[in-house]
């Protein structure tokens, strides 16, 4: 529930104006509250940044950059946006950021407008080995107005480098289609990512290097991931993913030419008015990153993404690449029974208070709606306070529930009774922040 003051009167503010919205406002704070939150790219902001976005900043329209507005009285517009590109810049140890796309997708499009022009090749890793929509599904923009080419994964089991990178692959089909740009970075991939590497094969074929470090731009800050800097020519995040900032997106540069033709392409190319308050609260989000306490957050959201995996595989459950360097692992469902889907799981697991999502393995043979696999991430439950312990104990959580299930339903129901309360009960001893 909304323990902080400004929740709390935004609350009673609604009660009266808005007793529908108010409600489920108030019944979603309870359940974030009293659940355990496993998706990998979510996470609890602090009150901070999450009161910000509830400012009068939204009220206003400032198109254009700071210095150089659409419209008057931007004076204090122009100071947040000139500090949260400052303190992205400083997280990234990079020269150049640009604060305004509404989304990673929104990035990523703007990115593309910038590096390519209709129709140009770019070469990535298909959403389902873990990339993303906007890395060239063929419903998003990024397949219908330019041509993807994909490189593969390790697929073949008996390999030591099973469901990693091929990163020979990689050089062999950006040779084969020089694409005008290489991406790396994903959705769902548990392992380090060789910027390195991907710089050299770029370099190789003539391509740009774009690196979508959405899932791991706060492990980059805190130190617990390689930078993408100065191997990538340009990078695209989220901000509220292990940002912990409210949602958004961040395009940076190392490249002052780049820089100008991606600030065209954010504004006026893919987006109107900047959402300000949205800025604002990525400025205080930013300024947290740029904290000490940001580089242990780091470091325990990857020790307890290892502990989680270790105490699943301890239980039967084969985890993708036999592990995790990162904040997520994908959980293959087959391993404990074929019958187990990803949606079921889900599904179960939900019932309990465990909060995932089901998700595609390399070359799963079930579509998305079912899957065979689980995504689990460490993020948010390390910004609750849990370590190691405490993952081994969410580890027999899902066990219970997932063996239970698999019995039938007499079993699953008393499981996921027993389980819901041992969440309640964790959920108390490590609440949120406000
Ligand atoms: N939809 C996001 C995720 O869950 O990974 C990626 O943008």
């Amino acid at each position: 529930m909304a323990t902080d003051p400004i929740s709390a009167s935004v609350l009673s503010l609604l009660r009266d104006r808005d007793p529908a919205i108010a409600d489920l406002i108030a019944k979603e704070a309870d359940r974030q509250a009293t659940t355990l939150e496993l998706i990998a790219s979510e996470n609890h902001v602090s009150p901070a940044v999450m009161h910000t976005m509830g400012t009068c900043l939204t009220n206003k329209y400032a198109e254009g950059y700071p210095g150089a507005r659409y419209y008057g009285g931007c004076v204090f517009h122009d100071q947040v946006e000139t500090i949260a590109r400052d303190r992205a810049r400083q997280m990234f140890n990079c020269r150049f950021a640009n604060v305004q796309p509404h989304s990673g997708a929104q990035a990523n499009t703007a990115a593309f407008m910038a590096l390519m022009n209709p129709g140009e090749t770019f070469a990535s890793l298909v959403l389902k080995d873990g990339g993303h929509l906007s890395h060239g599904m063929k419903l998003n923009f990024s397949g219908r107005y330019h041509t993807p080419v994909h490189y593969p994964l390790h697929y073949e089991k008996s390999h030591p480098e099973f469901e990693r990178i091929d990163y020979d692959a990689v050089r062999a089909v950006c040779m084969e289609h020089k694409p005008k740009v290489l991406m790396c970075g994903y959705s769902a991939y548990p392992r380090i990512i060789d910027f390195r590497k991907f710089r050299e094969i770029a370099d190789a074929c003539g391509a740009l290097l774009v690196a979508d470090v959405a899932h791991i731009a706060g492990l980059i800050v805190g130190g617990a991931h390689p930078s993408p800097f100065p191997h990538a020519h340009v990078v695209t995040t989220t901000t509220h993913k292990t940002l912990r900032g409210p949602r958004g997106g961040l395009i940076l540069t190392d490249d002052e030419e780049l820089a100008k033709k991606i600030d065209k392409a954010v504004f006026p190319g893919v987006q109107g008015g900047p959402l300000m308050h949205i800025i604002a609260s990525k400025a205080v989000a930013f300024g947290e990153c740029l904290k000490p306490e940001f580089k242990t957050y780091a470091r325990q959201t990857v020790q307890n993404a290892r502990a989680l995996a270790a105490a699943l595989i301890e239980k039967g459950f084969r985890i993708t690449t036999g592990g995790t360097d990162n904040h997520l692992m994908l959980v293959d469902l087959r391993g404990k029974s074929d019958q187990l889907t990803g949606a079921d799981a889900e599904k179960w697991l939900e019932a309990a208070g465990l909060i995932t999502n089901k998700n595609g393995i390399p070359d799963d043979p079930r579509p998305p709606k079912f899957t065979s696999g689980l995504r689990l991430g460490s993020p948010a439950l390390t910004t609750r306070g849990l370590k190691e312990a405490e993952m081994k104990s969410v580890a027999v959580f899902i066990d219970t529930v997932l063996s239970a299930g698999l019995k039938g339903e007499g079993d699953l129901a008393a499981a996921t009774h027993q389980v819901r309360e041992q969440v309640r009960a964790m959920c108390a001893k490590f609440p949120l922040d406000g």
